[in-house]
């Protein structure tokens, strides 16, 4: 535990014969140094002191204890003494071995080592919104202060290990049946749990150590771990905190108590100084740091969307007009002609069905999503609408076209959106009078689903509608990521290199199973090859073509999927890509693909060798790093990690690898750049290192070390 105490983070007061011990540690009551000290030293004053006959423990401002302090965990791992630890178990077996009874009043969010302070205190009391939950293996760790130990015994064995393995908080009802919450407290907390605490005094505490009923037997528990270890092989594939937290809690029902928790405490060092849980810190940084815009300050007035309209009722109109309608934003949706107005409604309908086909909400609330959304085949009613969202096909002229008409029709004051995934934002503003309020919002498909957006920044943008942007994404239940305009943005820009050495590597030797199968295996949740497919292979074909680019002999060009396009194999939609697919969208082999690929290979002289998975990974992953760093010195991203959680929300990159920039950081960018020099020798000018990339290697930094110095210069 660290020198620099600060009990004033912990509060004592009496009510009566009651002593209230209230954190104070903003924003989230994180167990930071000094709430710790704050706790035992507020136990200490009132255990000396004879008219205080139990405790109540409770949160100051919107929530009990959030857990650790997770900036902790990083100064831990940097002394690199896994001795160390968090130092916190020995409190909580102080509070556990309290003399007079402890209640934990819980609101807000009892989580990690929070809920593992409230299950060490002797009774739990909570307020029906309150959460509780052991979110530790969604940062790579499992719970390292007897969480796995003591929720078994409270809540039982399928439930614990369930709560330990995925993760996720559950309510205070849910809290309540099964026995982690004694009491719900309706009206006030701290009324409700100093009668509680009350109603405790004279008896003797109850440690949750003591309460072994429900740790089950070798016979009840085994086919609870192996469902429990199959689950999380198949939801958490190639992560270890998982698998660790259900090994945590079968040493619960294994060994007694103080051994159990020793166990716990070896799997959490091994997962706390693992890559995987460095990088799934970075990321839970990195999902707020993206908000914070140098230059945009909290207090910059935004403007409130109230009401909404979407221009183009297609695939991705039709979702974003879904992600207004269920934030609660009623929106209009305009078509060209009645039956694409029908179409775009019908595939609403039957998403919104399928939801409720698997219990997500009931009919009564797709009814109402439904009704939120107005179709519409006139620019009616556009007038009155906040922001408008343009989603209709990619095409300059078209989008200059609408704009024109938006500029017309909507009203002062109005933001207005493009969804355009490679058009220029400035070019398209220019078609209105108010490039101030023009601003690209790039949704990715299904938009309904995906949790990325880029919010393009135009030149003229302003503050203030990036500002609303940032702030609405949140609201929508997406993670906003401001980016410059460039041809595809941060994304796509960066999937173009990444998906050429797909390619690269198919003329050259590999299988297309093979590109596919490494990169899985490194962590994607797709395949580059089969995702071409997925997302359709003449979008890129016909940008190419719109660019010029096929044929440009300047530099190697990928030929084998324009190839595929000539021969109408677009993918998934048209039943055949690089795979052939049957009825039900599942991939099989197709030989033809076999004779066009030695085709090519014949017409440009390759003949084809052994590759790797390691250097499959290596071209492809490194292909993203080095476009990233143009990127990021070109300023078209703020921050390395921006590109890092445009990556993981928006391209399937695996979290538990912390993007592809923090990736490139963890094997060392000096490798990194030394072996895209290698490419370069190897295959041309497309490989030419990023000059940031290079100056970062030569300096022996990171890129996390460059977004610290973004951060300090903001
Ligand atoms: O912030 C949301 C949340 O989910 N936080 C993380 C909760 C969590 O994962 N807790 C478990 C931590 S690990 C743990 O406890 C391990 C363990 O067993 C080890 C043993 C104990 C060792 C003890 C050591 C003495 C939450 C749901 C709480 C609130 O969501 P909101 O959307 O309302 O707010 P955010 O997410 O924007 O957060 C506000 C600011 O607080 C920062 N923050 C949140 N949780 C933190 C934390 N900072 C440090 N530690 C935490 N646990 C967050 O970064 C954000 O900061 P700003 O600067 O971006 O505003
Ligand atoms: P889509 O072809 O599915 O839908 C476009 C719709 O716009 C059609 O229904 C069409 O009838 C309608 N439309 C055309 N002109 C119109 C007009 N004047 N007024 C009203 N409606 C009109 O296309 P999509 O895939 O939804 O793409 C839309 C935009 O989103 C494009 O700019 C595309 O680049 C971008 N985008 C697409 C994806 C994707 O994966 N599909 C992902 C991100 C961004």
């Amino acid at each position: 535990m660290s020198d620099q105490v600060q009990p004033s983070l912990v509060q004592p007061s009496k009510d009566g014969d009651v002593g209230i011990l209230t954190v104070n540690n903003p924003p989230v009551n994180a167990l930071s140094p000094g709430v710790p000290e704050g706790i035992i030293a507020g136990l200490e004053q009132f255990e000396k002191d004879d008219a205080v006959k139990a405790i109540v423990l409770i949160g100051g401002g919107r929530t009990f204890i959030a857990g650790a302090d997770i900036k902790e965990f990083g100064k831990i791992t940097s002394l690199g003494d896994r001795r160390k630890g968090p130092g916190f178990l020995g409190v909580l077996d102080r509070v556990e071995s309290y003399p007079k009874p402890i209640v934990a009043a819980i609101h807000g969010t009892a989580l990690g080592g929070g809920l593992e302070t409230a299950m060490a205190c002797h009774y739990r009391v909570a307020v029906p919104s309150a959460q509780v939950g052991q979110p530790e293996v969604k940062l790579g760790i499992i719970p390292g202060a007897a969480g796995t130990q003591r929720l078994p015994r409270l809540a039982g064995v399928a439930k614990g290990v369930e709560m330990c393995a995925a993760g996720d908080p559950i309510s205070a009802k849910d809290a309540l049946e099964s026995g982690i919450v004694d009491q719900i407290v309706e009206g006030d907390l701290l009324q409700g749990a100093l009668a509680f605490a009350r109603t405790k005094i004279g008896t003797s505490p109850r440690r949750t150590r003591d309460l072994n009923s429900k740790l089950g037997n070798e016979q009840t528990n085994a086919p609870i771990f192996a469902f429990a270890r199959d689950a999380a092989r198949k939801k958490a594939r190639n992560l270890m905190a998982p698998q660790a937290a259900i090994d945590a809690v079968e040493a619960a029902t294994k060994l007694p108590f103080d051994e159990g928790v020793k166990r716990e405490a070896e799997l959490f060092q091994d997962c706390l100084f693992s890559d995987q849980s460095k990088a799934l810190i970075h990321v839970f940084f990195g999902d707020r740091e993206v908000a914070k815009i140098p230059g945009i300050s909290k207090d910059i007035a935004q403007i409130p969307v109230n009401q909404a309209a979407v221009v183009g009722a297609g695939t991705m109109g039709g979702g974003i007009a879904m992600v207004l309608a269920n934030a609660g934003i009623p929106v209009l949706l305009k078509e060209t002609d009645q039956a694409a107005l029908d179409r775009g409604l019908a595939t609403i309908r039957k998403n919104y069905s399928n939801s409720v086909k698997k219990g997500r909400f009931s009919q009564e609330e797709m009814d109402k999503r439904m009704a939120r959304i107005r179709p519409t085949l006139t620019y009616d009613g556009f007038g009155e609408v906040d922001m408008i969202v343009e989603a209709v096909f990619e095409g300059m002229a078209l989008k200059k076209q609408i704009f024109g008409e938006l500029d017309k029709v909507a009203k002062q004051g109005a933001i207005l959106a493009s969804n355009t995934s490679t058009l220029n934002i400035d070019e398209i503003a220019s078609a209105t009078s108010r490039p101030e309020w023009v601003i690209g919002t790039h949704f990715f498909s299904p938009a309904n689903v995906m949790r990325l957006l880029e919010i393009v920044r135009g030149k003229a943008t302003s503050k203030e509608v990036i500002a609303t942007l940032m702030a609405l994404s949140k609201k929508l239940g997406k993670v906003g990521v401001l980016v410059g305009n460039c041809r595809g943005f941060v994304g796509n820009r960066m999937f173009g290199p990444y998906r050429r050495e797909a390619q690269f590597l198919v003329e050259e030797g590999a299988a297309v199973e093979a590109v596919d199968q490494a990169l899985y295996d490194y962590g994607m949740a797709m395949g580059p090859v089969a995702t071409g497919d997925l997302a359709g292979l003449d979008v890129g074909w016909r940008i190419r073509k719109e660019y010029g680019e096929i044929r440009d002999t300047s530099v190697r060009q990928p030929i084998l999927e324009d190839r595929l396009c000539e021969m109408g194999r677009y993918g998934q939609k048209t039943g055949a890509g690089w795979y052939k697919y049957d009825e039900n969208r599942r991939p099989t082999h197709d030989p033809e693909v076999d004779k066009l690929i030695e085709q090519v290979r014949a017409e440009i002289g390759r003949t084809p060798r052994e590759i790797s998975a390691e250097e499959i990974v290596e071209r492809t992953i490194y292909a993203l790093v080095n476009e990233g760093a143009r990127i990021l010195e070109d300023g078209y991203a703020l921050r390395a990690v921006d590109i890092d959680i445009i990556y993981i929300n928006g391209y399937g990159f695996p979290a538990y690898r912390g993007g592809p920039m923090w990736y490139a950081d963890t094997v060392g960018l000096k490798k990194v750049y030394e072996r895209i020099r290698e490419f370069e020798k190897e295959h041309g000018a497309l490989w030419t290192p990023a000059p940031l990339l290079q100056r970062l290697a030569e300096e022996g930094k990171t890129f996390a070390e460059f977004d610290r110095k973004v951060a300090a210069t903001a």
